[in-house]
């Protein structure tokens, strides 16, 4: 696994396994609204902009950055 210290090595991966799927969208989900993600255990990863809230940007990113199950995420995501 490897994990950039700046932020995911693949942008929307939230559960750090390679693919941006609806496994990430059910973590997305979970942190929809955390008012301090940058502190929760789970929720750190689901901030794809880095705007220090998890919001309806960052679930548009995701969508941008879908790829699938088992589907590598694009490195270079969002285009
Ligand atoms: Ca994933
Ligand atoms: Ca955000």
């Amino acid at each position: 696994m490897l994990v950039t210290v700046a932020g995911l090595a693949i942008p929307c991966d939230l559960d750090l396994d390679g693919d941006v799927d609806l496994n990430d969208s059910a973590v997305l989900q979970t942190c929809l609204g955390e008012p301090n993600p940058s502190q929760h255990p789970t929720c750190w990863v689901a901030d794809p902009n880095d705007s220090g809230s998890i919001s309806r940007s960052d679930v548009v990113l995701f969508i941008d950055c879908l790829t699938g199950l088992g589907i590598p995420g694009d490195p270079n995501c969002p285009p």
